[in-house]
């Protein structure tokens, strides 16, 4: 297809300022070892917010083609919001991006269709591509199949999103973290083909078209090439492997 497969490591609440810069510096010099062509493949880190100064700073000094975003913001835009941070702060971090919607804000921090979508708008106030995170649990699974939850958290993040606003959707089935129960492929293949239906519904067919669909969950550099052979999975949201630069390197040379 003609979108541009992206690679996200999300690092959660791992790795401080100094420990992050190391990451990102060894992250670097594998990709270019390896002759890793950036206009081929996108690749973005996703640090906690304390680390984010540091990395940038690092990116921009060395050039390195290593993209940056944040993994959660405000949908304040400045104020008296207690610990909140506002996207126009992470703009200004030169992020370009911002995960909205992980399920462990969802399920932790009872995030709900309407908080994630408020998240969304604020991203996009700020000119920042948020990666929607989407995906059903165990009972979800068990009571509604596989796309129909994804498919109305896609609908709702979306709500007052005008055509033509860059997204990333990430699929992330909860029933497979951290349970030892793997999507397949082809599982992954059919709810990337429903939320692109979404995006369809909510932004238009160009839209749809245009945007770029992660899977998230337990992939490794020994798992991502069948998920890449499907049409509608366009690249991977990374947890615990992107906390390793030499195998978060080799999940983004995936071909
Ligand atoms: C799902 C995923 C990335 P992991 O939470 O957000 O993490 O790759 O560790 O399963």
């Amino acid at each position: 297809s003609a979108r541009r497969p992206f690679i996200a490591g999300n690092w959660k609440m791992n790795l401080d300022h100094l420990q992050g810069i190391a990451l990102v510096q060894k992250l670097a010099w594998t990709l270019k070892d390896a002759s890793f062509d950036p206009k081929a493949v996108e690749v973005a880190v996703f640090p906690p917010f304390t680390d984010l100064r540091s990395v940038q700073t690092l990116v921009d000094a060395e050039r390195f083609t290593v993209g940056l975003g944040a993994q959660d913001l405000s949908p304040h835009d400045s104020g008296a919001y207690t610990g909140d941070v506002s996207g126009a702060f992470l703009k200004a971090l030169d992020c370009a991006y911002v995960i909205v919607g992980h399920s462990e804000r969802r399920q932790g921090h009872g995030e709900t269709d309407e908080v994630v979508n408020a998240k969304v708008l604020a991203a996009v106030r700020h000119g920042l591509v948020p990666v929607i995170c989407v995906g059903e649990t165990e009972e979800e699974l068990e009571r509604h199949g596989t796309s129909a939850v994804p498919v109305r958290q896609t609908a709702a993040a979306l709500a007052g999103v005008p055509s033509g606003t860059p997204v990333v959707i990430a699929y992330e089935p909860v029933w497979a973290i951290g349970t030892g129960k793997v999507a397949t492929p082809e599982t992954a293949q059919e709810v990337c083909a429903a939320i692109r239906g979404a995006v369809a519904e909510a932004l238009g067919a160009d839209d749809a078209a245009a945007t770029r669909i992660l899977y998230g969950g337990s992939v490794k550099s020994g798992n991502i090439a069948g998920f890449m052979r499907k049409p509608d999975v366009d690249g991977a949201l990374v947890g615990g492997a992107s906390l390793d630069p030499v195998e978060f390197a080799g999940i983004a040379r995936f071909p």
